[in-house]
């Protein structure tokens, strides 16, 4: 399945200047470089949909895909870049925490972590505020092309010794923008999510 019918709509600094029709949306969360838009490019099969960068903390803003007409792809801000201040890492905080709380038309996260690292401080915090707030979400091993066979599969067992240390049950994917691994279960995935009304009670 590939989302051939994808465009651009807006980049929105905050959860106030985001789409007011109520299509359903799957975000794309995690660290800066992890491969959050590669992997929206992956799944519409276009090179440059989202733009992608190895200058890291680039993309501050909301940016929303319209596929299908029917929901929207969520290339989020990412976390975790040093070079940006205290204040702008806060100001970041807040408008997420403020996005995922009440963006009510969320029906899953997808959320990033390179196959190659253990998932950081702030991926596990990440992973612990999501389950504590009830967001569905996903884990995404990235750029796992990088990564032999072997390796590939210790750095699977190794998040789900995470997640059940957590007491956290979500699915775990391999990914590669470049191979394409795992970009056909993860575009199932959003379809089936796509097709769900948002349900957040808060
Ligand atoms: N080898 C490899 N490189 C990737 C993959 N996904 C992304 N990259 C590279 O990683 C860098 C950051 O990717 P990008 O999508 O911009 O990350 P974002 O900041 O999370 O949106 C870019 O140079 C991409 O080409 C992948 O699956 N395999
Ligand atoms: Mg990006």
């Amino acid at each position: 399945m590939i989302f051939h019918d994808a465009r651009f709509i807006k980049s929105a600094p905050d959860l106030q200047h985001c789409p007011e029709d109520g299509l359903p949306e799957i975000a794309m969360a995690g660290r800066s470089n992890v491969g959050k838009s590669s992997l929206i490019n992956s799944l519409t099969k276009r090179k440059n949909l989202a733009k992608t960068s190895n200058t890291p903390g680039k993309t501050r803003m909301i940016n929303y895909y319209l596929i299908e007409n029917r929901f929207y792809l969520v290339d989020l801000p990412g976390y975790g870049f040093a070079k940006v201040s205290r204040k702008e890492r806060n100001r970041w905080g807040k408008v997420m925490q403020e996005w995922f709380l009440k963006r009510t038309t969320l029906t899953l996260t997808l959320l990033l972590i390179d196959s190659r690292h253990k998932p950081t401080a702030l991926d596990s915090d990440m992973i612990e505020w999501l389950a504590g707030y009830r967001i569905p979400f996903a884990l995404v091993l990235t750029k796992c092309d990088k990564l032999s066979n072997n390796k590939q599969q210790q750095a699977l067992q190794a998040t789900n010794a995470l997640l059940n240390k957590m007491n956290i049950e979500v699915p775990v994917t391999l990914c590669s923008a470049t191979t394409r691994r795992g970009i056909e279960s993860l575009a199932e995935l959003i379809d089936e999510f796509s097709r769900v009304d948002g349900q957040l009670a808060n």
